[in-house]
């Protein structure tokens, strides 16, 4: 059995909950309070080296960073979510956007929103009077746009005829643009995109609710 090291608000774990459901793979969750700082032991430290939900057990395996669990389950269960050549490095630049462009633009400026500036800035790792949320904003607006051009020409990011992991990776925090102030209306190939997303069998939506979720840490 897969056991997901979980947190209902993240869009980090979002990702690997919609893949899960998308290929239709039984898990159970372990509910890893983040918010409370729960995740700071040297027992989640085994499972995940820098303490971050969402984390995988699969067998004997640990794996953290919601891209690597992508990456893995695709190639354990779903190689169909795979691109193949020539799209494989279409494949990997657009998860390359989520790890960074997304996670330093849509993913903090949303946590800001979420939670109050104080510990927005204790998760980003930066003192709360350097918090430079137009900064966030104006990245924010940057990769959409790429995103959109993107989603205007192709219907899935890789280029392929069907979704591959690189969609997974980058809906995670689009999924979520609302909760950031975001327009989506705004980037009309991209809500055309979240839409086709939606209709995939197996989709879930973001969020959870908390007491479906088993304390283990
Ligand atoms: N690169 C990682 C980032 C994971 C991450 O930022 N996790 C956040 C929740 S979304 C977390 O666990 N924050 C708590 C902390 O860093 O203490 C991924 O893509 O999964």
């Amino acid at each position: 059995m897969l056991t997901l090291h979980d947190h209902p608000r993240s869009g980090n774990c979002y990702k690997v909950r919609l893949f899960l459901s998308l290929i239709g793979k039984d898990y159970q969750r372990s509910f890893v309070d983040v918010l409370a700082r729960k995740n700071q032991t040297k027992e989640f430290e085994r499972i995940s080296a820098f303490q971050q939900v969402p984390a995988l057990t699969d067998g004997d395996i640990s794996i953290w960073d919601s891209h690597a669990i992508l990456l893995h389950l695709a190639h354990k269960y779903a190689p169909e979510w795979l691109a193949p050549m020539p799209h494989l490095g279409a494949m990997y630049a657009w998860i390359s956007v989520s790890t960074n462009e997304i996670a330093n633009s849509l993913q903090p400026l949303r946590l800001t929103y979420v939670v109050n500036s104080a510990e927005a800035a204790h998760h980003l790792g930066v003192n709360e009077a350097l918090l430079d949320v137009p900064g966030m904003e104006r990245r924010t607006e940057r990769v959409l746009r790429r995103m959109d051009k993107r989603l205007a020409e192709n219907g899935w990011l890789a280029g392929t005829d069907t979704p591959t992991v690189a969609d997974i990776a980058c809906y995670g925090y689009t999924a979520l643009a609302e909760e950031a102030a975001i327009d989506i209306l705004a980037y009309p190939a991209i809500a055309a995109w979240r839409k086709r997303i939606q209709q995939l069998p197996g989709y879930v939506p973001p969020g959870l609710p908390v007491a479906t979720a088993t304390q283990t840490n």
